[in-house]
């Protein structure tokens, strides 16, 4: 199986934590969207939609990171338990895979992708709104172990890659979210292989979201340490303003990197449709 993949997506993590659960091997072909490998000819063929992941196994070609998660589990699993067959209890999973793509992943690309990618500000609405999303996930994650129940499914792959790139850029103090902190923990340590196919990627993910986040909760939590309450309210204030005020002009290679995620504007952007057709090198990448 071609895996066509950047493992500081968080929507191939999904897939590579899959993977190494069900122990599928994937024939993994790195893309470069900085360099604009997703917008080549080549590519293009295999993807029309230049999006990373892509999955090609045989005749069969996915480019969404849910199926491609659901189809890994139902094909290679050695039983039912990551996406079950009942259809109670798919239909959960299911829930949470939609609710991670409608909600907490595209909540998280709102807030995101403007300040990552066009050095826009941090809006404190689309913060408001993302963690809204996460007392949902919160609630969900109430009286068992994973988000389905007390085992893990492939809903769980789905939702620690977006919410520990969540944790990882300093967007929010998860401690605020106690299911979420005591869930995430047991993922890092139930999950075959977590680091490398999830934790390496998410860090990479957040160093370059933190360096274009003025205020972000990683970045505040080492102030914490030195100022007193006070002076650290007015200081955020500050800094909440200085944050309104300026507009950071700096694109390191990092930035360049983190173009890998798609920008929630571009999506609805109509002209998107053309550009499968016609890639435009100039826009394409995040
Ligand atoms: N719905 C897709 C989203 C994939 C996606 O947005 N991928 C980004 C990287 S995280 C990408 O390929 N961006 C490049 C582009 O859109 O041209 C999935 O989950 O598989």
């Amino acid at each position: 199986m071609d895996f066509y993949y950047s493992e500081i997506s968080p929507a191939c993590r999904s897939v590579m934590l899959t993977a190494k659960a069900v122990g599928a091997k994937l024939n993994k072909k790195p893309i470069n969207l900085e360099k604009k490998e997703h917008l080549k000819p080549e590519y293009i063929k295999i993807n029309p939609q230049h999006t990373i992941p892509t999955l090609v196994d045989g005749n069969l070609k996915l480019r969404e990171s849910r199926p491609i998660c659901t189809y890994l589990a139902s094909q290679h699993g050695k039983d039912e338990s990551l996406y079950p067959k009942d259809p109670k209890e798919r239909a959960l999973v299911d829930n949470l895979l939609s609710f991670d793509m409608g909600t907490l992943s595209q909540r998280m690309k709102e807030y995101i992708a403007p300040v990552m990618f066009h050095n826009e500000k941090p809006d404190p609405e689309k913060k408001k709104n993302l963690e809204e999303a996460l007392t949902w996930l919160n609630d969900l994650l109430e009286g068992h172990e994973f988000s389905a129940g007390n085992k893990i499914t492939v809903a769980d792959f789905v939702l620690i890659s977006t919410v520990s790139s969540i944790i990882e850029a300093g967007i929010v103090d998860i401690s605020k979210y106690k299911n979420i902190k005591a869930w995430v923990e047991k993922c890092k340590s139930k999950m075959n292989g977590y680091d490398t196919e999830n934790g390496k990627g998410a860090k990479a993910f957040g160093e370059v979201a933190k360096s274009k986040l003025p205020n972000s909760e990683s970045k505040k939590d080492s102030k914490d340490e030195k100022e007193p309450k006070d002076a650290k309210d007015a200081k955020d204030a500050k800094d909440d303003k200085n944050a309104k005020d300026t507009k950071d002009e700096k694109e390191g290679k990092d930035m360049k990197d983190a173009k890998e995620m798609k920008d929630p504007k571009e999506t609805k952007d109509p002209k998107i449709e053309k550009r499968e057709k016609t890639p435009n090198p100039k826009k394409a990448t995040p």
